[in-house]
């Protein structure tokens, strides 16, 4: 061959000169060993994301088949023994033998690599690599023990098998046909994928309708015929007409990523009616955004370049960012919404609760790192920046009632930005905080000792007092908590700064918080949350978990903050006392006790019970003395030696430390609990409604 391959450098140099071929045009062929002897390098993994990595590879053919507008259905297939089948209606890939490689464009396509993810021939190149490696159906072939490809074309079908992706004819002839369209068949190697060759529904599913929203008006159908029943033909175009009694899921989206904006917006509550939505080319860049705002403070952004997700955005995020805080700015001021006097909106303050996706398509993509995970083409940002700055400032004229809740909501974040900033420095001031003398409501220790130090936080005031007289009082503190201390609403600094109770805790701390936070001041070495062993009491557990997960990480980190477990039920048999902290454990002290019958306080049924169970010892022992169960509610009920026996007493009691992981789980719960997210939060509260009784 004449034209040889060139590197990378010189590829680039080349660029200025102006010839009637230039280097990107020249196609770099290269054998498939060296894609089975390092699968790695070209799918990622050999473990179960480079297994499916294998589907998109093929699928992404038939996409940008579909893509170009020649096919309008696409059909993934799982067949029994490990097979997958992917098949499109589109043109149907080439099976004439090409005068210069004497071999078919099929051929050539499925058994060479071609650098640089083009493919020379086609002057648009052959397609817009979007895989993670853009290496196409070579490799996939490489790493099947058998393909098989079948082209319905010019009215016939058209048929060629590779094992290891080695051809092992030449393309045959293999019957007539009415369709047109090209069907993929692939098995992969077991000997590569040595953790097996498991296909993951879910994963597939995931997959393909996130394609679906990316291409929009094409027919996605997913086909699970592992374990068909009955025979079927698979050289067909698509399976789907046998009607096979197996399942399946088609997916079609009209609208795009308008769908997927609504999509994901199913469980939130949207500010405004109507979801923006432009689709323009600029600069051969295609630009597709779409953006609604919920009621929420988080924002949900994703971002797309030429069908892959790109989890650390790029050039496109940057260009969406500008052009949505000046366009909010310009409409703000002109509808005179955004007063003289007030300051313009920040890049944050537009973000708040806004769920966008943001699509961009482009000849010759370029990305920053390794990976694909990141966006660098620069000419995506003025192309993004352009078309949605337009065509959003375009959507306000026209949508005045999407247009003004949308600035009353962004307003709302650049109020409460600076609500907050106001309070954080007139609370944070460094040193206000250290100044402010410890709240009444402590009971302090005697030790000046961090180390040696605990700090009790209890559940209002009449656990307070047991607890205060039930101490030692030279190293145990005490801090009541009233009631629901903290409606947090995803915890801005100042608000909870508002609150007494968390004001009290963080001096009682000693840390302070934010800015001027720090671990070393901290005044004692156990926190010890000791709530009620109730509903209430685990809410406000949740409350403080959260707020120290979100504002005192290192506290917990460094494995400072414990909980309490005080005992559900006391038991008294003459003159010995027993606590139990669980129901099991009361059942087990009754066996040992012996028990005969009981003035069990609480409930009547747990008194048979436990009487059931303990009939056989009642026989042997005489009429037996009466045991008592009590069953405590909350820490209140506790007499002071009670409290200190059962909860405090450093070498009876038993303290849970909290790990970060409980602390995150918290967090989460929180979030169910006070999020907008109704839908979940319904469901939380149903499947948890044994548990909680919550007053949400
Ligand atoms: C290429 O340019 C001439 C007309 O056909 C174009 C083409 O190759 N189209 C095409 C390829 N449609 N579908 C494919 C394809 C589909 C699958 C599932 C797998 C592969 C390797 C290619």
């Amino acid at each position: 061959m004449a034209k040889t391959a060139q590197k990378g450098g010189e590829k680039r140099g080349a660029k200025g000169a102006a010839k009637a071929y230039d280097a990107s045009s020249i196609t770099v062929l290269e054998g498939l060993e060296p894609v089975r002897k390092r699968p790695g390098m070209y799918i990622g993994t050999t473990g179960p994301d480079g297994l499916h990595h294998l589907v998109w590879e093929i699928f992404d053919n038939a996409r940008d088949e579909a893509m170009g507008g020649y096919a309008g259905d696409i059909e993934v297939a799982l067949l029994p023994d490990g097979y997958v089948r992917v098949a499109d209606n589109g043109r149907g890939v080439p099976v004439g033998i090409h005068p210069k490689t004497k071999v078919s464009a099929l051929e050539t396509i499925m058994t060479t690599l071609h650098a640089g993810g083009k493919f020379g021939g086609d002057e648009s190149g052959y397609k817009i690599s979007g895989g993670l490696h853009g290496v196409g159906a070579s490799v996939v072939n490489a790493l099947s023990e058998h393909t098989k490809v079948v082209v319905h074309q010019d009215g016939g079908q058209h048929m060629q098998e590779y094992k290891i992706g080695k051809p092992l004819a030449k393309v045959k002839k293999i019957g007539t046909t009415k369709e047109h369209g090209t069907i993929v068949f692939f098995k992969p190697d077991a000997t590569i994928f040595k953790e097996g060759v498991e296909w993951s529904w879910e994963k597939i599913v995931t997959h393909l309708r996130q394609q679906a929203y990316l291409v929009k008006g094409v027919r996605i159908a997913l086909i699970d015929a592992r374990a068909a029943k009955d025979a079927f033909e698979t050289d067909t175009l698509f399976l789907r007409e046998q009607k096979l009694n197996v399942p399946s899921m088609t997916f079609y989206f009209e609208g795009g990523l308008k769908s997927l904006v609504a999509f994901y917006n199913k469980h939130q509550t949207p500010v405004h009616k109507n979801i923006f939505y432009v689709e323009r080319e600029q600069d051969n860049v295609q630009v597709e955004v779409a953006l609604q705002y919920v009621d929420d403070i988080t924002s949900r952004i994703a971002a797309f370049a030429n069908n892959t997700y790109n989890s650390e955005g790029g050039t496109h995020i940057t260009g969406f960012k500008t052009a949505l805080t000046r366009a909010l700015n310009t409409y703000g001021r002109s509808a005179n919404i955004l007063k003289e006097k007030d300051e313009n909106f920040t890049g944050d303050d537009v973000l708040e609760g806004i769920t966008a996706v943001i699509s961009v398509k482009l000849p010759e993509i370029q990305f920053e790192g390794q990976t694909k995970a990141k966006l660098g083409s620069v000419e995506a940002q003025g192309a993004v920046s352009t078309v949605f700055g337009e065509a959003l400032s375009a959507f306000l004229e026209e949508n005045p009632d999407d247009a003004r809740a949308i600035i009353n909501k962004v307003l709302l974040a650049l109020k409460a930005r600076k609500a907050a900033k106001a309070a954080k420095d007139s609370v944070l001031r460094k040193g206000a905080l250290e100044g402010m003398t410890l709240p009444g409501k402590l009971a302090d220790c005697q030790t000046k000792s961090a180390e040696e130090g605990e700090l009790f936080i209890v559940e209002g005031d009449s656990a307070g007092g047991s607890s205060k007289q039930g101490r030692d009082r030279r190293t145990q503190a005490i801090l009541p908590l009233r009631g629901k201390i903290l409606n947090v609403e995803r915890a801005r600094i100042d608000r909870m700064l508002a609150s007494i109770e968390i004001r009290a805790l963080v001096i009682a701390m000693g840390t302070a918080i934010g800015d001027v936070f720090d671990i070393s001041k901290l005044r004692y070495h156990k926190i010890i949350i000791a709530t009620d062993a109730d509903v209430d009491g685990a809410h406000i557990r949740t409350l403080l978990l959260t707020l120290l997960y979100r504002h005192f990480r290192p506290i917990i980190e460094g494995g400072f903050v414990y909980i309490a477990q005080p005992p559900l039920y006391k038991i008294v048999k003459g003159k010995s006392v027993a606590y139990a902290y669980s129901d099991k454990e009361k059942e087990a002290v009754l066996k040992e006790l012996g028990t005969a019958t009981g003035e069990i306080s609480e409930n009547p049924l747990e008194g048979d019970e436990a009487l059931e169970e303990a009939e056989g010892e009642v026989v042997a022992t005489k009429k037996a003395t009466k045991v008592n169960i009590q069953r405590y509610k909350g820490l209140g009920e506790m007499n002071p030696s009670e409290l200190w026996e059962t909860t405090m007493d450093p070498t009876r009691r038993v303290l849970k430390q909290v790990s970060i992981d409980d602390a995150e789980a918290a967090d989460r719960i929180f979030d169910i609990l006070m999020g907008t997210d109704v839908a979940s939060r319904k469901s939380f509260i149903q499947s948890n409604a044994k548990l909680a009784n919550l007053d949400v």
